[in-house]
C-alpha cells in the first residue's frame, strides 16, 4: 500500500501527543461522590442510646457524641459525617437495625454532598 490511513496516533500534538512543545498533562480523574450521614430527631429514643450508637458506629469520643446527640434534639437533624457511598450506606444500615432490635425509632439517613 502506497499510502497507509491517517490514525489519531500520528497527531503528536493532540492529547497525550509527544511534540516537543512543553504541554501539561493532566489526567481527568473524577472523585467519587460523597455522601452525609444524617441522624433525625424523634420524641422517643433516649439520649442516651442515640451517644451510644454515635460511639459505636462513627467512633466519636463521648464528648463529640453527646454534642451531636444534643444538635439533633435541638435542631431536629445533625450531619454526623461524610463517607463513600458504601461507607454511607453501611453505617445507615448498622444504626437502623441496631434501633430497631432495641425497639428504638431512630431513623438514619444518607444524602448525596
Ligand atoms: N429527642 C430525644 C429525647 O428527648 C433524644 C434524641 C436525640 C432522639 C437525637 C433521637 O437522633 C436523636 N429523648
Amino acid at each position: 500500500m502506497a499510502l497507509r490511513p491517517f490514525r489519531m496516533s500520528d497527531d503528536k500534538h493532540g492529547p497525550g501527543g509527544d511534540a516537543s512543545v512543553a504541554t501539561k498533562v493532566r489526567p481527568k480523574t473524577q472523585r467519587p461522590p460523597l455522601y452525609k450521614v444524617m441522624l433525625l430527631n424523634d420524641d422517643y429514643t433516649p439520649m442516651e442510646f442515640v451517644v451510644h450508637i454515635l460511639e459505636r458506629f462513627f467512633g466519636l469520643n463521648h464528648s463529640q457524641a453527646f454534642e451531636i446527640m444534643l444538635t439533633v434534639h435541638k435542631k431536629g437533624l445533625a450531619v454526623v459525617g461524610v463517607f463513600s457511598f458504601e461507607v454511607a450506606e453501611t453505617k445507615v444500615a448498622q444504626v437502623m437495625d441496631f434501633s430497631r432490635r432495641h425497639q428504638h425509632p431512630l431513623q438514619c439517613t444518607m444524602e448525596k454532598e
